[in-house]
């Protein structure tokens, strides 16, 4: 056994850097930079237990400078993860393993979220800070009581997002939040004075951050302020001044060691400067005996927090798993079989966002896990309604978040949320601005998260607003990005059973796109089945012999419908199909889908966007091809040809044909 912090942070630093020669790919400088914070943080202050990784009341611990994967790896192993092996450490970078180029959420335990992008894992550590709050104040800190730690490097502070994510954090004094900043002043392009001038400490302390400064190779110093850190009431920012690849004679304190392996011959004089005499891959048995040891600690924390839960109130423990379980979705189904039951007789002939809205409010109710929130247009993405109460720095005890106008850092944060468990977040924004959140967006895809994207003024239907607010792209976007669900409802019904299907939904986000403008109710039938869940339906045939298949999404579904009207006095015959979500449609089998589209007569398809993601269904594609236009929505329709006059005539000439 050893208490030597050098020893313990040099066996990071020599499982990385041997992790790393050994793939011929990877990032050796930040580890070796950063293992002796690393060390004193896991050796003394986070609380952990390797032996169950998910324990709710754990420290989360978030790796933002995802490069610099090798020091979770070397950690996690270290401290006795049983998925964690030194072959997964032998095997770094390589197809199927665990220990995957950027940490990878799922892959193995421990990894608390999937980190490369710079910046968002900044973004997630102030969503789990969030989702924190929101439980201590839930089940009081006496059983809720864990701080969220997380490594950033120069690269996550210049990133925008970083802005963002600090200045709410600092706004909602989420003060168990504690990153260290990587500070070793190094950048791939070299120093980092070669592109940022910030003053570091104005910077953060203007978030209202409380701003530490440590030589973050100075054991002590790093443990004072954490301790100190602690006991703050604002967020924390522990600036570490490292030396990237520390104990590399050559490359130590240069861009050299951030991205490459450091080479046979380097590694030796490393061996040789830091005393290191073991082979690659062995951690003398002192020393990874001593770090198991640090592992093993929080089976004791874990079992008394456990035991304390118990003596306390069972009702308490119950009432968490209920949460952790996602206990009250059972009563989902029910809730939205008797609402549509309602709608069907009312008929509501009301904007989707205003849908939306409404199904939020009743679902609410049931489920005090919905976070709601907006990216400060709570009052036009309707994600507001009469039971959202609002989260502040002085109390967490509320469903709704105020996000300002900060897209991408709500983005980021809710997957933080999401990540936690327990909680299922949702956010909005307008269509358009998806693409300010698009980077976490596909995160919370590759992850898997249960996060539900609220995008409404989802096209041109916006009117005035134009064409810097007229999603055209955004739609085919999204729908290209895998394991992501894209609704577009038409209706109050659609709209129901789409936010049915992303509440109920386990491994897949979900983005749901709602009209600005009224839209009537078309829903044909009442079904206790969701119509919606095979992606698509029928929604009328004005006979079974119909000549031509009418597909549309969301708003344009009326538009068809008209268009099938007039062709009826015609005396053709069609069939109107409303494809709300795309993804849940192509995954259906070949039998339905030729239902659907029946290949034996051409079908038109029509969405107020591009038509990227419709040609894969029929050559016959009315959309839009450039950006918008500012005018009243009815006019800018009619300027885009997209209209059941010109759907009429486009029928007609392919029906000749
Ligand atoms: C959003 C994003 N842009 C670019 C990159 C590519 N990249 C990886 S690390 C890095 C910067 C490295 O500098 P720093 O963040 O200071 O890390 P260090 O060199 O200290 O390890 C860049 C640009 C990335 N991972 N994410």
């Amino acid at each position: 056994m050893t208490t030597n912090l050098n020893q313990l942070a040099n066996a990071v630093r020599f499982l990385s850097i041997d992790a790393v020669q050994k793939a011929n790919s990877g990032h050796p400088g930040m580890p070796m930079g950063m293992a002796d914070v690393a060390t004193v943080l896991f050796k003394h202050h986070l609380k952990f237990n390797p032996k169950n990784p998910n324990w709710v009341n754990r420290d989360r611990f978030i790796l933002s400078a995802g490069h610099g994967s090798m020091l979770l790896y070397s950690l996690l192993y270290l401290t006795g993860y049983k998925e964690f092996s030194i072959d997964d450490l032998k095997n770094f970078r390589q197809l199927n393993s665990i220990c995957a180029g950027h940490p990878e959420y799922k892959k193995s335990s421990g990894i608390e979220t999937t980190t490369g992008p710079l910046g968002q894992g900044l973004g997630n550590s102030v969503g789990l800070s969030i989702a924190e709050e929101i439980f201590r104040k839930k089940f009081g800190s006496n059983v809720i009581n864990h701080k969220t730690y997380a490594i950033v490097s120069d690269g996550d502070l210049m990133e925008g997002i970083s802005h963002e994510a600090m200045s709410l954090a600092g706004h909602l004094k989420l003060k168990n939040l504690i990153v260290f900043f990587d500070n070793n002043k190094i950048s791939i392009d070299g120093p980092t004075s070669l592109s940022v001038s910030d003053d570091y400490k104005k910077r953060f302390e203007s978030y209202g951050w409380n701003y530490i400064e440590v030589n973050g190779h100075n054991h002590k110093q790093i443990s004072n302020a954490i301790k100190k850190a602690s006991k703050s009431n604002r967020p924390n920012i522990i600036s570490c001044k490292t030396i990237i690849g520390f104990g590399s004679p050559n490359k130590s304190g240069k861009a050299s060691s951030h991205g490459s392996p450091l080479g046979d011959e380097e590694i030796a004089l490393v061996r040789k400067k830091l005393k290191w005499s073991s082979a690659p891959f062995e951690t003398p048995k002192d020393i990874l005996e001593s770090w198991r040891v640090i592992g093993e600690k929080g089976i004791t924390l874990e079992k008394q927090w456990s035991d304390s839960l118990d003596k306390k109130n069972v009702k308490i423990k119950k009432d968490l798993e209920k949460f952790f379980n996602n206990n009250n979705l059972k009563n989902l189904d029910h809730l939205i079989n008797s609402e549509k039951e309602k709608y069907f007789k009312e008929k509501p002939n009301k904007a989707t966002r205003e849908c939306s809205s409404m199904v939020i409010e009743v679902v609410s109710e049931l489920l005090p896990e919905l976070i709601g929130g907006s990216a400060d247009l709570s009052g036009s993405n309707n994600t507001k309604t009469k039971n959202s109460k609002v989260i502040s720095s002085k109390d967490f005890n509320g469903n709704y978040i105020h996000y300002g106008v900060r897209e991408h850092a709500m983005a980021a944060a809710m997957n933080g949320i999401s990540l936690y468990g327990g909680l299922i977040p949702y956010g909005g924004t307008f269509l358009i601005f998806s693409d300010y959140c698009k980077p976490s967006i596909r995160l919370s895809a590759l992850m898997g998260l249960k996060v539900i994207y609220i995008f409404s003024h989802d096209s041109i239907g916006l009117g005035e607003d134009g064409p810097t607010h007229q999603p055209i792209e955004q739609l085919a976007g999204l729908r290209a990005i895998p394991n992501l669900n894209v609704f577009r409802p038409a209706d109050m019904n659609e709209t129901l059973e789409c936010w049915q299907i992303a509440l109920k939904s386990k491994n897949t986000p979900s983005a749901i796109a709602l009209s600005r403008q009224k839209l009537p109710y078309i829903n044909p039938s009442l079904t206790k089945g969701n119509k919606c869940e095979l992606g698509a339906y029928v929604v009328n045939a004005t006979s079974q012999n119909y000549l031509i298949n009418l597909i549309a999404s969301g708003s344009e579904v009326e538009i068809v419908l008209e268009a099938q009207k007039k062709l009826k006095e015609m005396n053709i015959d069609s069939k109107v199909v409303s494809m709300p979500c795309q993804e849940l449609f192509d995954k259906q089998s070949s039998t339905f889908k030729n239902e659907i589209i029946n290949k034996d007569v051409p079908t038109i398809t029509v969405e107020a966007s591009s038509v990227y993601s419709w040609e894969k269904y029929s050559n016959n594609n009315m959309g839009i091809k450039t950006f918008g236009e500012s005018a009243p929505y009815k006019e800018v329709y009619s300027h885009f040809n997209l209209t059941s006059t010109k759907i009429v005539e486009l029928a007609k000439k392919i029906i000749k044909q």
